[in-house]
């Protein structure tokens, strides 16, 4: 049996599963993921640009870097990895789907119930009252809110920052249940998503990893499934109908 094949028999034997997806699903949409060498802004990395301390510094400076990302991802589209991703729900309700991209593009893709874990970049908020709501402008490097004209900023979790309590709370109720993951286009790196895998293992599930580096850091049970999620998904959707 191949890995492919194996990987289906896990989803259709699985009762809970936790999708996690990152920065590698979006790659073949045309989104430079962060660690690529794509993923510089004017020679700044995003560790730099997505921080608190970046917007205080020079806020105008990264608002021009979530404008000019906002524009590449208005001018892109979800992938087949995203479509697969989409109808993997559909026959398996019970998958819980978060993503670490700010892009919009599981939605975008069909996934209602979606777990922004990094917010959305074309949602902003106020830093000086409650206000939050949706802004696709780009027109403005210091757009302001319309309740109080306090400086608004992007809607996303920056280095640094907490996540929200009740996102967290969703994805650790999934994890403590959750008997299989599936890990696609993550270099792992960013906590608290690079921990979730270690705590799916400990509490005895099995992980499913999709994206075109060597596998590292494999549990004995897990399967590493090496190659584009835009090529692979569809695949082992595929696979899964099959079965079920
Ligand atoms: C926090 C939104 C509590 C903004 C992002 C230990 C515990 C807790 C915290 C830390 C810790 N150690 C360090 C920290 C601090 C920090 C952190 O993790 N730093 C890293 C750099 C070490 N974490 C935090 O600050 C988090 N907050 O923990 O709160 C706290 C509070 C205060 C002090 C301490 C703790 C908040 C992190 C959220 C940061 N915001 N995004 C925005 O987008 O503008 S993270 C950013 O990185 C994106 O969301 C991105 O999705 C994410 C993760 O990167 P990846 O998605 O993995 O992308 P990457 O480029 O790395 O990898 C792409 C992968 O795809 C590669 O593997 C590649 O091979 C693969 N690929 C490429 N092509 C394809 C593909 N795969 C499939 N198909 C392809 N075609
Ligand atoms: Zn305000």
């Amino acid at each position: 049996m191949s890995d492919l094949e194996k990987a289906a028999e896990y989803i259709t034997g699985a009762k809970n599963i936790l999708f996690l997806s990152g920065a590698g699903i979006s790659a073949e949409s045309g989104i430079p993921t962060f660690r690529g060498e794509e993923g510089l802004y004017k020679n700044r990395r995003a560790e730099y640009l997505a921080t608190p301390q970046a917007f205080t510094r020079d806020p105008e400076f990264v608002w021009g870097w979530y404008n000019f990302r906002k524009d590449l991802v208005s001018s892109k589209e979800p992938n087949a990895a995203h479509r697969a991703t989409t109808e993997l729900k559909e026959l398996i309700p019970a998958m819980l789907v978060v993503t670490q991209n700010v892009d919009g593009f599981h939605r975008e893709a069909g996934v209602e119930d979606l777990v922004e874990m990094h917010g959305n970049i074309f949602r902003a908020r106020c830093t000086e009252c409650p206000y939050e709501s949706e802004l696709r402008s780009t027109e403005s490097d210091m757009p302001r809110c319309e309740k109080c004209e306090g400086l608004l900023r992007p809607a996303v979790v920056w280095f640094g920052e907490s996540l929200d309590a009740g996102v967290l709370n969703r994805i650790f109720e999934m994890i403590q249940k959750a008997d299989l993951m599936l890990v696609v286009g993550t270099s792992g790196i960013v906590y608290p998503a690079a921990g979730f895998s270690v705590e799916v293992r400990r509490s005895g599930g099995r992980i499913i990893e999709i994206n075109p580096d060597k596998p590292h850091s494999m549990g004995k049970d897990d399967i590493h499934l090496q190659g584009s999620a835009a090529q692979i998904m569809p695949e082992l959707v595929e696979e899964v109908k099959k079965r079920l």
